[in-house]
């Protein structure tokens, strides 16, 4: 059967050892096995749902031989799905996305308008985040160094929610109080670093604090979303690294939704959700980005955003602050090797929305493993960003590029920062 020992198998559940271990024995498998399904024709994109209890449906082939070790096999995608349009299934979410393949077939051909990095100093006497200056409420910073956290001067929540109101009642129109903390976190005292570039002791140091700001605020709150939006075209308004602090005593929709998916695979079959995806990623190895010991970087099989990744723990882990020492480190090394690409894919700061998702604190984090987003808006190159207009907003989520494409392209980046190149 030469390279490719099986081909239209719609694989749906992770590869055990025993399947990894031949083509040849997996096709003998799949054919006995409860939960396979076999396809017939290669383009009945019809089939491709998502049947209950599995993460998602595609035809693949296996390729023999050809796994890291030259010795198991990797299952891919089959060339059709990398060519026509389909829907993928966001197993997380529960949503669905448009993928256009046949529209990116253009060679790449580099980026087009280059924009110049801004110079900027270690400190800028009119920014709000840097030590010692003046804040918008009038407040200073006292002169920080490291990892600065202080309460948001215009939150978007409050924490004394006032007692004279009341959920309204059930009906068209539904509304209910909710309470809440807004913080910033300031990632470095030097105005002229980001993530992408600081040095790792300094990453930790800020995963450290992602980690106690969340078991502190979790004490009070149902939701502690942390996230870090940067660049201008994710409406940032200030280069000095940062992040900031949401946190709210209800689930937020897009925490109900992975949460409603998550508790629901969990009760069908009693392992993580996302504990299964990762096994298939690897199976498959085609959108992984980067892995170490304790973490995975992968271009999420459902993924809107271009360039859009998802950070994995290997092990089941629940939230932030459940990471062990280890885990810290290596997640600091993930995010530096993760950022340096994204900031080298057009020599330019990258622009990105990043958040983590823990579980819900307050109930059972059985069903919930920990994960990042990372949402890019860049698409072709500096300047050109993906639009989520028109269809996107009015029908489903819609991209050209294949996931697949994607990941190829950041692997085939250099690993250190455009800026410490020589010319
Ligand atoms: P961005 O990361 O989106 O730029 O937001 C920075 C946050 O900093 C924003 O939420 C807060 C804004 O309310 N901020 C202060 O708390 N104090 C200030 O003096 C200016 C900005
Ligand atoms: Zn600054």
């Amino acid at each position: 059967m030469g390279a490719f020992a099986a081909a239209f198998l719609m694989l749906v559940s992770p590869l055990t050892p025993r399947q990894q271990s031949g083509g040849r024995q997996l096709c003998g498998c799949l054919g006995g096995r409860r939960g396979y399904h076999s396809v017939r024709a290669a383009s009945n994109l019809a089939a491709v749902r998502p049947p209950r209890g599995r993460l998602y449906a595609l035809k693949i082939q296996l390729e023999s031989g050809s796994g890291a070790a030259g010795t198991s096999p990797r299952a891919i995608l089959i060339p059709v799905f990398l060519q026509q349009p389909h829907r993928r299934y966001n197993a997380l979410s529960g949503d669905w996305v448009l993928v256009s393949p046949h529209r990116a077939q253009r060679p790449w051909q580099g980026r087009q308008e280059p924009v110049a990095p801004a110079a900027l100093a270690g400190y800028a006497p009119d920014c709000y985040l840097c030590p010692g200056n003046r804040r918008a409420n009038g407040e200073h910073n006292p002169a920080y160094s490291g990892v600065y956290v202080f309460d948001n001067d215009f939150p978007a929540l409050l924490p004394a929610a006032d007692s004279t109101m009341d959920a309204l009642p059930d009906g068209l129109l539904q509304a209910q109080p909710v309470r809440g903390e807004c913080r910033v976190i300031c990632y470095s005292a030097q105005h002229n670093q980001a993530l992408a570039t600081m040095p790792l002791s300094a990453i930790g140091a800020v995963v450290d604090v992602w980690a106690q700001q969340s078991a502190a605020l979790g004490e009070r709150y149902a939701w502690v979303q942390i996230f870090e939006n940067k660049g201008e075209l994710m409406g940032c308004s200030n280069p000095h690294p940062h992040g900031q602090i949401w946190c709210m005593d209800a689930l937020p929709n897009e925490a109900a939704k992975e949460d409603r998916q998550q508790r629901a695979y969990f009760e069908a079959h009693g392992s993580l959700l996302l504990a299964d995806y990762a096994q298939q990623e690897e199976a498959q190895a085609q959108r992984i980005l980067l892995a170490n010991e304790h973490w995975l970087a992968l271009v999420p099989f459902w993924a809107l955003w271009p360039y859009e990744l998802l950070l994995l723990p290997r092990r089941p882990v629940a939230r932030l602050p459940d990471l062990s020492a280890p885990e810290r480190t290596a997640l600091a090394a993930l995010l530096q090797q993760v950022l340096v690409r994204y900031d080298n894919l057009f020599d330019t700061a990258f622009p990105y929305s990043l958040g983590w998702h823990g579980a819900p604190f307050g109930a059972g984090a059985a069903h919930w493993q920990l994960h990042a987003h990372i949402y890019p808006p860049l698409l072709r190159s500096a300047t050109v960003k993906k639009f989520m207009v028109g269809f996107e907003l009015l029908a489903e989520a819609q991209r050209d590029l294949t996931a697949e494409q994607a990941a190829a392209r950041l692997r085939s980046l250099p690993a250190e920062h455009y800026t410490l190149r020589s010319a």
